[in-house]
């Protein structure tokens, strides 16, 4: 113990001496010794944040990684992931998760669904919002899926139901979120912080799954 207390001390008289808060180096020292990697397979840099967001309290480093791998076309989000997942197991060994999301439109028959990114690509939320123009049921959800690979696949759900805004407000998040109120909120999601949207959001629901199965430790 007093070799520790007077190792602290001299880290102390060093930093003020450098000028440099060299206890909180150390202390990231430590902490990234111990701290587990998990590595995120995704082109989209906003799910990285909401994701690192939800895990900041666990030793668990969400490090992004751009492995294409084929979106296939199915009409069910899940059976997207589970291909993802068995396609990236063979090219990757570490823990990894992949997330597949849509938005699901109730007037327009759950379009744009497995089909949101090229929707959003072409179309846009302008699009969006021309194809529901005058009718008056704009209930919509977004489902979040994740597979998470870690000797094996585990698929985590998440579902956030609201409804389509009537124009563009915010500029928070990304695809979507600037047109998407969810329940219970006055706000679009383009109009929240990380931590607020995934508070109500599809992914982070499905985190929150994912959490809880990190808790008890990755292999
Ligand atoms: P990946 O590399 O992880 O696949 P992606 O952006 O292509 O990233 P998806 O295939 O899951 O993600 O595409 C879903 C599209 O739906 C995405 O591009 C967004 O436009 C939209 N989307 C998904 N989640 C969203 C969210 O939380 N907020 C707004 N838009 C969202």
């Amino acid at each position: 113990m007093t070799i520790i207390l007077s190792f602290w001390a001299s880290l102390s008289d060093l930093s003020s001496a450098i000028n440099f808060d060299l206890r909180n180096f150390f202390i990231r020292v430590i902490v990234n010794i111990f701290m587990e990697e998990l590595y995120f397979i995704t082109s989209n840099k906003g799910k990285v944040k909401e994701a690192k967001e939800k895990l900041n309290h666990l030793d668990i480093e969400i490090i992004q990684l751009e492995l294409d791998y084929p979106e296939i076309q199915a009409s069910d989000l899940k059976e997207i992931a589970l291909y993802g997942l068995d396609f990236c197991s063979e090219k990757f060994k570490s823990p990894f998760f992949l997330e597949d999301s849509g938005l699901f439109i109730e007037e327009l028959n759950s379009f744009p669904g497995p089909y949101s990114r090229y929707v959003h690509e072409t179309i846009g939320n302008d699009g969006i919002l021309k194809l529901l123009l005058g009718l008056s049921n704009r209930n919509a959800y977004f489902k979040s899926v994740i597979g998470l690979y870690n000797n094996g696949p585990i698929i985590f759900e998440g579902v956030s139901r609201g409804k389509i805004s009537n124009e563009i407000i915010g500029k928070s998040g990304f695809g979507y979120d600037p047109i998407f109120m969810p329940e219970n909120s006055e706000k679009t999601f383009g109009e929240m912080s990380t931590e607020e949207k995934n508070s109500y959001s599809h992914r982070g629901k499905a985190l929150d799954n994912m959490v809880k199965y990190l808790e008890k430790g990755v292999e």
